[in-house]
């Protein structure tokens, strides 16, 4: 499908995509595809305060009506699907399959959701006094700010944004300057779910078109008690500091430098299988994608061997064509980073496999994948370059492992290929990964909906999408209710008058 064929597929008109300052390229073949109107950052006030508007309202409607409202942008989700998955083609360079497999996240996010808009469960709780009853409930909290990146354009704000409508608040969404398509053609495919549901109040989402002052607003305000963030530990540490300085709530999941840690006992044909669609799915640039392989000695070179081969046949290319699995890298500057990085490996004693910059498409920037054999964990490894780049370490004792997998400052996704029951459950255990995701057989990237998506440490913390990730989106309330004629005091406190 053509550039301009796939964005009116989605559903936007030639006036939408003119006349602006902000100019989209798509990363296929660096062709300007779009000149957007960007949000004034004047306006944003005027923006935080119709959220706040809308929150008053959308707070007493009740969450399964709320759910309903989900229900509604899951199904126009998947009537979408097609349209929705080519523009994040065209706008991330994603293959067909992995723009479809985008949205797929958010329509399973939707179907979660509406799920637990019927499950917002308190707890009852045992009260010290006679006659009195305790209990935790869950309140709306308020307007959400939702900061995307490039490489997730529309799933991250999903996870996000089902949830937070479930839970009664409003969505401010500022997209990646890189991706405000894929957010403005979500819009539209939402705007089609209000129409359907009827009495949703005005401002219930609302997309900010532009730079970073955008976002600045959304993290300064008071209004936004929710700020969600996903990006570069560089962005999370401006982002975190100032909302926590206003006592708001962060959620970040910043970078990530996912190992895999191969066993000798592991199947390795699987291994395999793992190791390239988590190192150059995406072209190596999802958060959960495999940076680090930590490999037992007696197996390393066979390992690396088996990567090579299988690497030099894989089809880099217009990621629209049937069979292609590598795609582009997002822009020039990434090209750029990858072929520093490399760079920098060599002079730390890598020995290189493969990262030549690759013809693709004529105004694109595209990679072949890289294999580093490194001696050591050297400060270019403990480095999130979000490029196809796989550093290779060896290890000879499964703690030596694990203590490699954990020493860089990110803990995203990690995971060990084994056989032996005994190294899988220490890898999960206590002092096993300290990552918020660790996985056994099976790689470090594309996980499910249903489980607590984030990191610890430089990841930033935070957890969206799946389990009681939720919770971040309300704020929580004790009751404590007398129903005797007594005025007991806890703890046994007399104080009489
Ligand atoms: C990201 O790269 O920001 O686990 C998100 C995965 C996807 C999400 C990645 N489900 O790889």
């Amino acid at each position: 499908m053509t550039h301009s064929a796939a964005l009116s597929a989605a559903g936007f008109t030639d006036a939408e995509l003119t006349g602006g300052t902000l100019t989209v390229r798509s990363p296929i073949d660096g062709a300007e595809v779009a000149q957007l109107v960007e949000t004034p950052a004047a306006e944003m006030l005027a923006v935080i305060a119709r959220a706040k508007s809308a929150f008053t309202a959308w707070r007493k409607v009740p969450a399964p009506r709320r759910g309903e409202l989900v229900r509604l942008l899951g199904e126009e989700l998947r009537a979408a699907k097609d349209e929705l998955g080519a523009l994040v083609t065209l706008e991330a360079g994603k293959i067909t399959s992995e723009g479809l497999g985008e949205v797929q996240e958010m329509i399973d996010i939707c179907d979660f959701a509406v799920g637990l808009s019927r499950q917002l469960y308190g707890l009852t709780i045992a009260s010290e006094r006679p006659g009195h009853r305790m209990a935790e409930t869950w309140h709306p909290i308020g307007p959400v700010g939702v900061i995307t990146a490039f490489n997730f354009p529309v799933a991250p704000w999903a996870w996000n944004a089902a949830l937070a409508l479930v839970c009664g608040d409003p969505v401010i969404w500022k997209p990646s300057e890189k991706t405000p398509l894929c957010a403005l053609a979500t819009l539209k495919i939402f705007e089609r779910a209000l129409i359907r549901f009827g009495d949703a109040p005005e401002g219930l989402l609302q997309v900010v078109v532009g730079g970073a002052e955008l976002g600045e607003a959304l993290v300064a305000s008071r209004d936004v008690p929710v700020l969600s963030a996903t990006g570069s530990t560089r962005m999370g540490r401006a982002v975190g500091p100032k909302v926590a300085e206003r006592f708001g709530r962060a959620i970040l999941e910043l970078g990530g430098n996912n190992a895999m840690i191969v066993a000798p006992s592991a199947d390795l044909d699987m291994a395999l299988r793992a190791i390239v669609f988590s190192a150059v799915g995406t072209a190596g640039q999802r958060c959960t994608s495999l940076r680090r392989l930590i490999v037992h000695e007696s197996i390393r070179e066979e390992l690396v061997a088996k990567i090579t081969a299988a690497y030099s046949s894989l089809a880099i290319g217009d990621p629209r064509a049937e069979g292609t699995l590598i795609g582009p890298l997002i822009d020039k500057a990434a090209l750029k980073g990858m072929q520093a990085a490399l760079e920098a490996a060599q002079a730390q004693g890598g020995k290189i496999h493969g990262g030549a910059i690759a013809a693709g498409v004529t105004g694109g920037a595209y990679a072949a994948p890289a294999v580093v054999e490194m001696p050591a964990q050297t400060e270019i490894v403990r480095e999130e370059t979000f490029a196809p780049i796989l550093y290779v370490m060896g290890y000879e004792t499964l703690d030596q492992a694990i203590a490699l997998q954990n020493d860089v400052p990110q803990g995203l996704s990690s995971c060990i290929f084994t056989l032996d029951l005994r190294e899988a459950e220490t890898f999960l255990s206590a002092s096993g990964s300290d990552c918020g995701i660790a996985n056994v057989n099976i790689g470090p990237s594309g996980a499910e909906i249903g489980g607590a998506f984030g990191g610890e440490k430089e990841t930033g913390g935070g957890r969206e999408s799946g389990s009681d990730a939720w919770k971040g989106y309300m704020r929580r309330q004790t009751n404590t209710v007398n129903y005797s004629s007594e005025l007991p005091l806890a703890q046994g406190v007399k104080f009489d008058i």
